[in-house]
C-alpha cells in the first residue's frame, strides 16, 4: 500500500470483504458550504450512503496522509476552518503531503485517492468544468482531466451554469469521458433538471451504469465516466431566478478580479448570498440523491465482480 495512504477500518474492511463503498469530497465540506450546514450535511450524506447498504469513505488529506475514511471529529475540523482549509487539487497534493498539512480535496484529488484506496465510485453535488470566458482565461477545472485518466465514477447533479456547459461536454467528449445522463437525456444543470444539453447516453438503472464502467475497464481504457443525476423535482429550483444569480456573480468576480483556484468558490458563495437559503437547500438535497444512486451502483459493481 502506498506509504502515504491511510484508509480506515471500516472502509479497509469492507473493500477486503468486496462490499460497497462510496467515496465523497471534502472541498464540497471547506469551500461549497457554510459552517453549520456543511458538516450536518456530510454526516448525513454518510448515513444516506449507510441506509442504502454501502460504506461511506469521506475522502481529504490530514496532517499529510492521504485518508479514505473520516472521523467525526476530522469532518467537524474541515467544516469550522472552512475556506482557511487549503483546496487541494490535482497540482496541489505533493506540496500539502511533503508539509503534513491538512487538505479538502476537490473532486480531482478525491478521484486519485479513491483510487488508490480501491474505490470505484463517488458521489458529489457539481463537478468543475470549462468556465465561461476560457477561450482567452483558459480556466479549465483539473477535474476533467482527472476524468479522463482516473478509474472513478463519479456521481453528480450536472455542472452549475456558473460554468459553460457546451464548452464542458465538448472538452469531455475529447477526453474520451462518457458523460451519462440518469434517467434523463439532458445534461441536468445542477440547481434545475434541465440545461438545454443533451448527454451522450440516457442509462436508467445503476445496474446499467455498473456494467458500462466494467466494460470500460476491461478493454483497458483509462479514465471514469461521469453520470449526471438530476435533482428530484420538488428540491429544483426556477432556472431564472437562478440563472440571474449566476450571471450577477460572474459579473461581481470580474469586478473584484477573482481568477485561479479563487474563482469556483467565490462563485459558489455569492449565488448562495444572492438567491438566500433557497440554493443552499437545493444543493444539500441533491447531495443525498446523488449519495443513493452511488451506493445502489456500487452494490452493483460488487455483485458482477
Ligand atoms: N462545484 C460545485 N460545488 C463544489 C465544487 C464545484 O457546485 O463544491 C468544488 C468541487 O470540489 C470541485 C471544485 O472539484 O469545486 C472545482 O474547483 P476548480 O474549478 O477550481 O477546479
Ligand atoms: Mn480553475
Amino acid at each position: 500500500m502506498n506509504q502515504y495512504l491511510d484508509i480506515s477500518q471500516e472502509v479497509a474492511e469492507a473493500l477486503a470483504e468486496n462490499k460497497p463503498v462510496v467515496a465523497l469530497e471534502s472541498t464540497i465540506i471547506s469551500h461549497g458550504m457554510p459552517y453549520p450546514q456543511n458538516v450536518e450535511t456530510a454526516l448525513k450524506v454518510e448515513q444516506v450512503i449507510r441506509d442504502n447498504g454501502a460504506v461511506p469513505a469521506t475522502i481529504a488529506i490530514i496532517g499529510g496522509k492521504l485518508k479514505a475514511g473520516l472521523t467525526k471529529a476530522e469532518i467537524e475540523h474541515l467544516g469550522k476552518t472552512g475556506s482557511a482549509v487549503t483546496k487541494v487539487s490535482r497540482r496541489d497534493l505533493p506540496i500539502i503531503v511533503a508539509k503534513g498539512m491538512d487538505g479538502a480535496t476537490t473532486v480531482a484529488t478525491t478521484m486519485i485517492i479513491a483510487s488508490l484506496a480501491g474505490i470505484k465510485v463517488f458521489a458529489t453535488g457539481g463537478v468543475g468544468g470549462v468556465h465561461r470566458g476560457a477561450e482567452t482565461t483558459m480556466d479549465i477545472s483539473a477535474d476533467l482531466e482527472e476524468l479522463a485518466m482516473t478509474p472513478v465514477m463519479v456521481i453528480c447533479a450536472g455542472a452549475k451554469s456558473i460554468l459553460d456547459l457546451g464548452l464542458t461536454l465538448e472538452y469531455l467528449e475529447t477526453k474520451g469521458v462518457p458523460v451519462i445522463g440518469y434517467g434523463t437525456d439532458e445534461l441536468p444543470a445542477f440547481y434545475t433538471r434541465k440545461s438545454g444539453f443533451g448527454v451522450d447516453y440516457q442509462l436508467n438503472t445503476p445496474k446499467e451504469l455498473a456494467e458500462a464502467f466494467l466494460v470500460k475497464q476491461a478493454v483497458g481504457l483509462k479514465g471514469g465516466m461521469l453520470v449526471t443525476n438530476p435533482i428530484p423535482e420538488e428540491y429544483s429550483m426556477d432556472s431564472e431566478v437562478i440563472n440571474k444569480a449566476i450571471d450577477e456573480a460572474i459579473a461581481e468576480s470580474k469586478r473584484q478580479g477573482i481568477h485561479g483556484k479563487d474563482t469556483t468558490p467565490f462563485l459558489l458563495a455569492k449565488v448562495k448570498e444572492i438567491t438566500g437559503g433557497d440554493s443552499l437547500d437545493s444543493n444539500i438535497q441533491l447531495v443525498f440523491n446523488n449519495a443513493r444512486l452511488a451506493a445502489q451502483t456500487a452494490a452493483e459493481l460488487c455483485k458482477i465482480k
